[in-house]
């Protein structure tokens, strides 16, 4: 690989792309040679045709390819984006019956080379495991990408649609090659603005851009809508004004977007607008504007992140407003339910949702961005956390998945160069969610680094530990949200805010007392939300001798002393495990220093830098949490452990001056 990129550096030194920051993570996975000048034979033309045709002319090293239309049994079977690759006597043949479909084989073909796969006798079929493989971005119109941690949104909002940054169809490009075939542009709390007739003009130059690459596009929408920007009395979803105002915005999107997605919506979530504010439900809401989006053969995806401050349990609410609408959604509705029943903590057992509607389309809502995970200074490979999901959740019982991104328009487009491998991984698994993390990992770290098995072993063991370390240090054996307020990057298990909601604060969370630590959701004595899962799971959830270690302090409410699987206290356990998770990000730097060979000084030295930042961070998670939950045990640190580098008083203090839309540097943190 190193020699390849020599020789291009040789050939193409005027190419703007490799001037100054060759190595600036801009390419990401996508490194190939581009001098192969490879035959391609294929009658047709068009302009996805065209853009799978360049890429192999491009990149391809072998003999010639075909590209061919097919539609026979074996390709239909495969569905309008599966595909065939076939090596002939002299040939290799692509086949599918669409033209999408030939750019994921040349992609898949591209790959298979990168990697070093033997290609004599190829023989595969592929079929994406969803039909809709979506990211979700939560980019504002001002620029602003809220939870996005990789600098401000890519699209230049007031630019377009006279000026295209070339950044589009890059970006257009990385998504078909791992089969992303959507993007919802905009923020799901959602400006009405964003429907007003001059935006949807730069929605329309951003979906000409992308469609050659298969990829559709969608909108999130504000609820209220018709209220803010048309000036109708209300939005009430059964007022037939507001019907007919949103058929009229349909209809005016679709004469500029032929083939539009459709909308997400977040209703009465978090202070957005939603049906229930005219007493109407969450079914009314989606299914009115399902009925002004089935002409065109659009879809809702309607999100069932809800809750209000009244409940008892913020993880049963989600389940007790939507499981009695289940099977009265319309057919071109789906309900987004976010992976875990509260939001994106650092490990969730999956939402019970997902085995509760059974008479209605679901969508998994994955994060790629690290809202709770470290943002972009955390090196932690999500894959490991989303098969973990689909362990529990089987893959056929989704419609779709979709995932928030963690692209911004910074020149590596995420932020960290690892992160990358989290917007590569969603790809991945939407396309096959029974791909293992290893044969993720190993993909990605060969094509985006090098293709040599003393880089790739050591480093895809330290990506498949990333996650499990990262829950170590922050929040083990269940515990979840102890965060700092708003920002959700530091701990803050004392955190108090006068006046606020008692479920955005960590003690509602971790109810940690003299007599012991964890949220009581057992049905006997607590919550009751085990009682959510089916039957045979929640008798394991429920009983904490059965339940899973992992998730032991997210059912049940257990003292200090509660004696664990392994013989030991709870706490010692809860010790053992802040140390197992630090000491494993310190092996992780070292791991990191010895491939120093194999990575170029700039990317080497970017991850170096925030591996050093992780480091820290893990020594601040465990002295916060284990020096504040010790006020409660009054337990001593089991021996053979780090002392604590901080104490608590000062930790105390620390406020970290970022917000939602920014990552911490280095100097503002202890
Ligand atoms: C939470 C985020 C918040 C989002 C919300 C959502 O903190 O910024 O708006 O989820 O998903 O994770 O709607």
């Amino acid at each position: 690989m190193v020699k390849k990129l020599l020789a291009v550096g040789l050939f193409f030194v005027g190419l703007a792309c490799m001037s100054a920051s060759a190595e600036d993570g801009s390419r990401l996975w996508l490194r190939q040679d581009i001098a192969a000048q490879a035959t391609v034979c294929c009658k047709l033309q068009s302009a996805t045709l065209d853009k799978a045709k360049e890429e192999l002319r491009k990149s391809w090293q072998g003999g010639p390819v075909i590209l061919e239309l097919c539609y026979d049994a074996e390709h239909t079977a495969l569905g309008k984006e599966g595909y065939t690759i076939k090596t002939l006597s002299d040939s290799v043949r692509l086949g599918a019956s669409s033209e999408a479909g030939l750019l994921y084989a040349a992609y898949h073909l591209l790959r298979l080379q990168e990697t070093g796969a033997a290609l004599e006798r190829l023989d595969i079929k592929e079929k994406p495991a969803y039909d809709l493989r979506i990211l979700n971005h939560w980019d504002n119109p001002d620029g602003t990408v809220e939870r996005g941690y990789a600098g401000h949104s890519l699209w230049e909002w007031n630019e377009l649609p006279e000026t295209l940054s070339p950044r589009y169809e890059a970006y257009a490009r990385a998504n078909a090659s791992i089969g992303i075939n959507g993007t919802v542009l905009n923020n799901v709390n959602a400006s009405p603005n964003m429907l007003e007739s001059g935006n949807l003009k730069k929605v329309k130059a951003l979906a000409d851009v992308f469609r050659p690459y298969g990829i559709k596009v969608y909108l999130s929408v504000n609820f209220a809508s018709p209220a803010v920007l048309g000036g109708l009395p209300n939005a009430d979803p059964l007022d037939e004004g507001v019907f007919e105002w949103w058929k009229g915005k349909v209809k005016e999107i679709y004469s500029l977007i032929p083939d539009f997605g459709g909308f997400l919506v977040k209703a009465n979530s978090e202070g957005q607008p939603g049906p229930c504010d005219y007493g109407r439900t969450h079914a009314d809401g989606a299914n009115m504007l399902a009925r002004a989006l089935k002409p065109y053969g659009g879809l809702v995806m309607w999100r069932a992140f809800v809750y209000n401050p009244t409940e008892h349990d913020r993880a049963k609410q989600a389940y007790a407003e939507f499981k009695p609408l289940d099977g009265t959604f319309l057919d071109n509705v789906i309900v987004q339910v976010k992976n875990g029943p509260i939001d994106f903590q650092p490990r969730e057992p999956y939402s019970p949702l997902f085995t509760a509607m059974p008479h209605t389309s679901l969508m998994a809502e994955l994060q790629i961005t690290q809202e709770y995970l470290g943002h972009s200074n955390h090196l932690v490979f999500l894959a490991p956390m989303w098969k973990e999901f689909f362990g529990y959740v089987r893959p056929e019982s989704l419609r779709a998945v979709a995932g928030v991104s963690n692209i911004g328009n910074e020149a590596n487009w995420c932020g960290h160069d690892f992160a990358q491998a989290n917007w590569y991984a969603f790809g991945r698994l939407a396309w096959n969610p029974r791909m293992s993390s290893e044969d993720i990992a190993e993909e990605w770290l060969k094509q985006t680094f090098a293709d040599d098995s003393s880089f790739v072993c050591p480093m895809k063991k330290m990506m498949l530990e990333s996650h499990e370390a990262a829950v170590s240090y922050m929040m083990p054996l269940g515990l979840h949200h102890i965060f700092a307020w708003n920002h959700h990057y530091g701990p803050e298990p004392w955190c108090e805010v006068e006046g606020a909601r008692p479920d955005w604060l960590p003690s509602y969370y971790h109810q940690a007392g003299k007599d012991g630590i964890g949220f009581d959701r057992s049905s006997r004595t607590g919550s009751g939300a085990t009682a959510q899962y089916p039957d045979s799971l929640a008798r394991v959830f429920d009983n904490p001798q059965t339940c899973p270690d992992e998730f032991l302090l997210w059912f049940h409410h257990l003292p200090w002393d509660f004696k664990m699987k392994d013989g030991r206290t709870l706490w010692d356990a809860l010790c053992c495990k802040y140390e197992d998770g630090l000491q494993t990000a310190r092996k992780m730097q070292a791991v990191w220093t010895e491939m120093k060979p194999y990575v170029d000084a700039e990317r080497y030295g970017r991850v170096a830098e925030r591996l050093d930042i992780q480091v820290n961070d893990a020594v601040w998670w465990k002295d916060a949490c284990l020096l504040y939950f010790q006020t409660f045990s009054g337990m001593k640190l089991p021996a053979g452990m780090e002392k604590p580098k901080h104490k608590l008083k000062d930790l105390k203090k620390v406020k970290l001056p970022i917000s939602n839309y920014e990552r911490p540097a280095r100097e503002m943190l202890p």
